[in-house]
């Protein structure tokens, strides 16, 4: 019996190639070893205000971008996530025996929390209910997701294990799996924050639908420092990210990257990663364009793989409720 993965992405903001390098990519590589569940999960993202009409677009190009990063339909299901009412009766009942003090040690509450201030969401501190509902309605084994996204998985861990022991085992205890390299990519104007979708700064992020002058230019601006030696040095953050990116484009030993730009300057190696980078892009956004000349492919595809879903997470909905004695 193949392991059952699931992870999910949000559709806010544009996917960048932290997203790409640091959890899509993975995804993709692992679709024959696995069964794989992908979810584009809206209702994670209604927990910060966002447009109607920017949501609804946003959802279908990210699932649109999966489909041309290579998420292969007849390997993977891929689904909207508001599209299986369960996730969300699911994270009510979790809710309802998580206790607060676990919830209010999760740093990406306390990182969001501070940029919102005074509209803070109920939704936004209990994300992790939520997602926690999405990992064990389907009874996943594994969770592939970038560094920012372990705390969450621990806490699915810890409600599942709550519940198991309360009410008698219902749940199996999902595994994070997190890439050695690329699992936090930096911010390219300031590479001691993560690379994120709702930065905004113009030079944050190379976007996956960047065309290759946008990359260019992004990379050329990229912070780094007054040194001049390109090495491994994860003390230099800003020259140790460029160099993560470049090494997972192009899949070159780090002794082998190294010896290439010996003596060679920053703005060589950068003008080099740019054209690594676009080079690496290419066929994601070629296979957008096709995909997307189609919308009614990428609707008929998520509502199949809901429809295929549905009853594995009422299957699990149900148990879970008789087990509480309500429904
Ligand atoms: P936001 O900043 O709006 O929270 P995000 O860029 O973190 O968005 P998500 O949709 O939250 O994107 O994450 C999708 C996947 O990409 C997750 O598995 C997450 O861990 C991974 N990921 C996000 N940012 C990075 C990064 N900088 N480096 C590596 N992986 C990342
Ligand atoms: N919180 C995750 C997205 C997410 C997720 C999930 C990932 C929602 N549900 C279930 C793995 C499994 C993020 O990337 N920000």
């Amino acid at each position: 019996m193949k392991k059952l993965v699931f992870s999910g992405i949000q559709p806010t903001g544009n996917i960048h190639i932290g997203n790409y390098l640091g959890a899509i990519q993975h995804w993709v590589n692992s679709q024959d070893k696995y069964n794989n569940i992908f979810c584009v999960v809206d209702l994670h993202a209604i927990t910060v205000p966002q447009d109607p009409k920017v949501l609804r677009a946003k959802s279908r190009e990210l699932a649109g971008l999966l489909l041309a990063s290579g998420i292969d339909p007849k390997k993977s299901e891929l689904f909207i996530q508001s599209h299986i009412g369960e996730h969300c009766e699911l994270a009510w009942i979790l809710n309802c025996i998580t206790p607060m003090g676990w919830m209010q040690r999760m740093t990406q509450f306390k990182e969001k929390s501070e940029k919102q201030k005074e509209n803070v969401s109920v939704g936004l501190f209990d994300y992790p209910a939520l997602m926690a509902a999405d990992i064990l309605l389907y009874q996943a084994d594994l969770v592939p997701v970038g560094e920012d996204q372990k705390q969450h998985v621990e806490i699915t861990r810890d409600i599942a294990q709550k519940f198991n022991s309360t009410y008698g085992e219902t749940f199996k205890i999902p595994e994070p799996v997190i890439a050695e390299v690329g699992a936090r990519i930096m911010g390219l104007d300031d590479p001691t924050k993560k690379m994120s979708k709702s930065e905004t700064s113009q030079n944050h992020a190379v976007l996956l639908l960047d065309p290759p002058d946008a990359i260019r230019a992004k990379i050329m601006r990229a912070t780094t420092d007054s040194l001049r030696e390109i090495k491994f040095d994860e003390n230099r953050p800003g020259i140790y990210n460029l160099l993560v990116i470049y090494e997972l484009f192009t899949k070159k030993s780090r002794d082998e990257i190294e010896s290439m730009y010996e003596g060679k300057g920053y703005a060589d190696f950068k003008k080099d990663l740019a054209e690594v980078i676009i080079e690496g892009i290419r066929p994601v956004q070629e296979k957008y364009k096709e995909i997307t000349a189609d919308p009614a492919y990428i609707d008929s595809l998520l509502t199949k793989s809901a429809e295929r879903l549905r009853p594995i997470a009422q299957k699990t909905l149900n148990l879970v409720k008789e087990r509480m004695g309500i429904g």
